[in-house]
């Protein structure tokens, strides 16, 4: 229904500095690497590239100390995230579906807040074993990829540092839904109840089934099937027996084929504008087989999400 003319731009995001492990810069690389643009086009797209953080040096800017509000790297999170941002928002204005492949999950600031003012009747499906929502006052661990969404949103905006005033605070709670937690942070539980945000867990998955899940999600945050769908995929939702090289391995997760799903019955719906692939780290595999399995997970959530199944 959006993007009958399929015309997509895959838009890298090689940064790491939302949290404290070196490696998930090379995700983008990796993925590409592995043939990610070409398995899309055979799927019928027209594609291009964008690498916005091509000549920015922030990775070597990396300190991972607090600053006064409790948030680490928050100068260059903000740089790399004002770049990504304006690289979704032009694709989305140029009329093609945007694909953004981390780097790890702090661009989500960008890439929501980007589809968010492309269209503000968009909705969010965000499928995590984590709820990235803390705020600068919740936060144990100070990492920020620990909490875009409340930056979108706006909670706790008292306690932000400036360098986020850029960040649109768009994102209404009825227009997020999650997938896939399973680790969620006591003051996050908070922020989920207090604003009433639909979060379907995997207790959830395991009563009702994936299906029925991703039904309801999208009922919650869609329920006529006519506002564009943003997907943040956060490769950690899937289990790390499927999904080994990433940063924050939560057990009891997805099973390869349920992550699979979510993508694909997102793409059945002919709603999905923009989609983020984030948190692979070649770098915190064991071995040559725990790079392959989650790289090609990566690319298949990629695929599935554009329609693959409905060739
Ligand atoms: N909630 C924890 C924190 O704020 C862990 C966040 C881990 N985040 C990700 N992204 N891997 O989903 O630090
Ligand atoms: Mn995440
Ligand atoms: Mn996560
Ligand atoms: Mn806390």
């Amino acid at each position: 229904k959006f993007h009958p003319e399929r015309k997509t731009t895959i838009i890298t995001a090689p940064f790491s500095g939302g949290q404290p492990k070196g490696g998930v810069e090379l995700g983008p690389e990796y993925i590409l690497d592995a043939g990610f643009e070409k398995q899309i086009s055979s799927l019928g797209w027209e594609t291009t590239t964008l690498h916005p953080l091509e000549s920015t040096n922030y990775e070597a800017m990396k300190t991972d100390d607090k600053d006064k509000y409790g948030v680490k790297n928050t100068h260059i999170v903000n740089e790399c995230n004002k770049l990504i941002y304006d690289a979704v928002y032009k694709t989305l204005e140029s009329g093609r579906l945007a694909i953004t492949v981390g780097g790890d999950h702090s661009i989500g600031t960008a890439t929501v807040g980007a589809s968010l003012t492309h269209n503000p009747d968009t909705c969010v499906i965000w499928v995590d074993a984590h709820a990235d929502i803390n705020t600068p006052k919740t936060t144990d661990s100070g990492n920020l990829h620990g909490c875009p969404l409340s930056f979108l949103m706006g909670i706790d905006a008292d306690s932000y540092p400036p360098e986020f005033s850029w960040v649109p605070q768009i994102l209404k709670p009825g227009k997020l839904a999650y997938i896939g937690l399973r680790d969620v942070d006591q003051e996050e539980r908070r922020i989920l109840k207090e604003h009433n945000i639909p979060a379907f867990s995997m207790y959830h998955v395991d009563k009702y089934g994936i299906g029925k899940v991703v039904e309801m999600a999208l009922d919650k945050v869609n329920p006529n099937r006519d506002c564009p769908i943003h997907l943040s995929f956060d490769v950690d939702a899937i289990d790390p027996s499927f999904v080994p090289a990433t940063g924050t391995r939560v057990e009891g997760g997805l099973s390869l084929r349920e992550g699979l799903f979510v993508a694909e019955e997102i793409a059945m719906t002919g709603l999905l504008n923009s989609l983020d692939i984030v948190e692979t780290n070649p770098m915190l595999a064991e071995t040559e087989e725990h790079i392959l399995d989650t790289v090609s997970a990566a690319c298949a959530i990629g695929r599935c999400a554009m329609g693959q199944t409905l060739l």
